[in-house]
């Protein structure tokens, strides 16, 4: 299953140098003078481009110059920071202290018509009970949502010789066995089964670790061309707690298609 290999590379790719330089994106992303938006491909700045620091309840919009201030907001534990500007593939990376001792850089992707932008919004899956030692749990802001997300959009056609890709922005809180063995989550006593991803209702993947830009290959045969398609991601359970059911709290941005060559 190529989900299963595109998470395995990401894994490699991106956790090592999760403490060295940006995670996720990390070709994208960069350090500079100052914190700035440009466009990935011509290096411009990209100005009026909304950032947010969801969990923190921040938002600001860069200037002509595509610089932008955190406003002194203390990043103790990872984050996710997004950036939302018209035109412009939606992006998301998880930031931490580290990474925030300098400025930093963000290349932003222009969109291609194929993108389907399936959810910007942040949103928490589980059942408001965790631990404290759950990956990045102190940055749970908002009330889960429930133990499910599911939502329809329209796919009009898949390009020929291409294949279309779940993308998950970011994702944080994921207390799997994976992410306890990469240090993400400080659980010791237990872990939970991974978060699962629903295409049409066939599982494509298992989530299970936490950072930026996963892709999901989406088999073509589970595709509906013109007409309604539908994305469920699915928290994973507490496999060390049998007198209930306790879902794996975490919490997720930006879901969106992208066409790629095969
Ligand atoms: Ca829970």
């Amino acid at each position: 299953m190529r989900g299963f290999i595109v998470i395995i590379v990401f894994i490699f790719s991106v956790f090592p140098v999760f403490s060295a330089a940006i995670n996720g994106n990390v070709e994208k992303s960069g350090y500079g003078d100052y914190n700035q938006v440009i466009d990935s491909k011509s290096g411009n700045p990209v100005g009026n481009a909304d950032v947010t620091l969801p969990a923190k309840g921040y938002r600001t919009k860069t200037d002509a110059n595509g610089k932008f201030n955190l406003d002194s907001k203390k990043i103790t534990a990872p984050t996710i920071m997004s950036v939302d500007k018209d035109g412009y593939k939606p992006f998301s990376v998880t930031i931490d202290e580290k990474t925030m001792s300098k400025p930093i850089v963000i290349g932003i992707e222009k969109s291609s018509p194929h993108d389907i932008v399936i959810d910007k919004d942040m949103y928490h899956l589980g059942d408001d009970n965790f631990s404290e030692n759950s990956a990045n749990a102190s940055d749970f802001k908002m009330k889960a949502i429930g133990p499910f997300f599911t939502k329809s959009f329209k796919i009009k056609s898949v390009p020929q010789n291409e294949c279309l890709y779940l993308i998950v922005g970011s994702v944080i809180g994921l207390d799997t066995q994976m992410a306890r063995d990469l240090g993400q989550s400080k659980v010791r006593t237990a872990y939970s089964s991974p978060a699962e991803v629903f295409f049409n209702g066939s599982k494509i993947a298992d989530l299970k670790v936490n950072g930026d830009n996963q892709q999901i290959k989406i088999p073509s045969s589970l595709i509906r061309p013109s007409s309604n398609n539908q994305v469920t991601i699915k928290a994973g359970r507490n496999l060390f707690q049998a007198a209930y059911i306790d879902y794996d709290d975490f919490e997720f941005m930006n879901l969106y298609i992208e066409a790629q060559g095969e």
